[in-house]
């Protein structure tokens, strides 16, 4: 009956809505809430998952989907529990919607199994903002509840928001962590429907010590996929979108030559932009960033996931970006092993196909599981880089050498 009379409050908003903004459209969405989703991690490893996913059948997607509408759109966000189990909602974080709409189970409604929701807003702010169910938060967010909400100028120009500052081309990264504890059959086999009246959980839980650190789900050599590695002209401007969803804060260390321009907070523009070279996001929050190049360049960014208590550094991730005159044709990242032997009980080496110069050597990016940079002996001999990593442990390793990635595995 709660939900009916949602619809028609709803369908009366809407019908009024239309009278009187005319011009902006209606965007509609349908997620589907799953708790038996199943994940595959950059090293192989499978874990369970929370989510939101496309339909029925798929698994949920980490982020979930992204919901993006226009500025003045009035959006409309069904969702429908097909979870075996717990409820579900959807906190639309930043946004500004009223208590019915916000997704905080007590003052709002939750989405019990079988069952379909509601939550409307108009988009009043372009910027960036993010969803995640506000069931035993901490838990689900984890399990992989959440996903991006990006909301573009009103005309769907290449612009930050509405006559605000233009860009070439855009990019989305949204981080989080996964404790696989927290994922495994111990954990989610307890009573995971119960939640106090506050909407806190009353599992206990873990304490929190991941192991994965991603961005839109990825990390390691998977970051050199399109969605997530920068590519872009000498003279044209990347748009970067920044969410952080995870439990630990971000730290993002831009090269210089990328002139990285913190130009919007929280969904809202900053007044007086400066250029900078680390910006800070704390969990839930948003930054866009302007990043411009005037020379050809390629190189990593890093991004430190740093402890919320006690500041110190829990991983890097080191994510690419590449800037070029023009297109490239040997842009493609090699997938096929042309490291050797693999595993290696200690050298490994890289056959690129040509001969790279000497004087690229300090260019060659090794990094430990923990995302660590490294730095072994490396040299040329005839046509192969050889480098020597007979004093590391056994374990992962990512190469990246002129914009290709490996892996390959040391093995005593
Ligand atoms: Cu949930």
């Amino acid at each position: 009956m709660k939900h009916f009379i949602n619809i028609l409050l709803f369908i009366f908003c809407s019908i009024s809505l239309r009278l009187s903004l005319n011009a902006q459209s209606m965007k509609s969405f349908f997620l589907i809430m799953r708790n038996t989703g199943e994940y595959t991690l950059w090293d192989g490893n499978k874990i369970r998952t929370f989510g939101f996913a496309e339909n029925i059948v798929s698994h949920p997607l980490i982020p979930g989907p992204t919901i993006e509408v226009n500025e003045g759109d009035t959006v409309k966000i069904g969702a429908m529990n097909f979870s075996q189990g717990a409820p579900h909602t959807i906190h639309l974080h930043g946004l500004d919607v009223n208590q019915e709409n916000d997704g905080v189970p007590h003052l709002s409604f939750a989405i019990e199994h079988m069952d379909t929701g509601y939550y409307t807003f108009i988009a009043k702010h372009a910027g960036n903002y993010l969803y995640h169910c506000h069931v035993s938060s901490t838990l689900h967010v984890q399990m992989g509840m959440y996903g991006k909400i990006i909301v573009k100028d009103k005309h769907n120009s290449k612009r930050a928001w509405t006559n605000g500052p233009e860009y070439n081309s855009e990019y989305a990264w949204m981080t989080s962590e996964f404790d696989t504890l927290w994922h495994s059959d111990s954990v989610l086999n307890m009573d995971i429907d119960h939640f106090d009246s506050t909407g806190h959980s009353e599992i206990p839980i873990p304490n929190y010590n991941p192991q994965y650190f991603l961005i839109n789900g990825k990390s390691q050599n998977q970051l050199y996929d399109d969605d997530i590695k920068l590519q872009f002209k000498a003279n044209e401007s990347i748009y970067l979108r920044l969410f952080n969803i995870g439990f630990l804060y971000n730290e993002y260390v831009f090269p210089s030559i990328l002139n990285a321009k913190l130009i919007s907070s929280d969904g809202r523009p900053i007044n007086n932009p400066e250029y900078i070279d680390t910006i800070i996001a704390f969990p839930g929050e948003r930054f866009g960033v302007m990043l411009s190049g005037s020379e050809e360049d390629s190189g990593l960014i890093e991004l430190r996931y740093r402890n919320m208590n006690t500041d110190s550094i829990i991983n890097s991730q080191w994510i690419p970006y590449n800037i070029r005159y023009f297109a490239s044709t040997t842009e493609k990242l090699i997938k096929t092993n042309y490291a050797y032997p693999n595993p290696s009980k200690g050298n490994i080496n890289i056959n690129l196909g040509y001969q790279i110069e000497k004087s690229r050597l300090k260019e060659v990016f090794i990094f430990n599981i923990h995302g660590q940079r490294i730095f072994p002996q490396i040299h040329i001999d005839s046509n192969k880089i050889v480098i020597d990593l007979s004093n590391y442990k056994n374990g992962n390793y990512l190469i990246v050498v002129d914009n290709k990635s490996f892996i390959s595995s040391i093995m005593r």
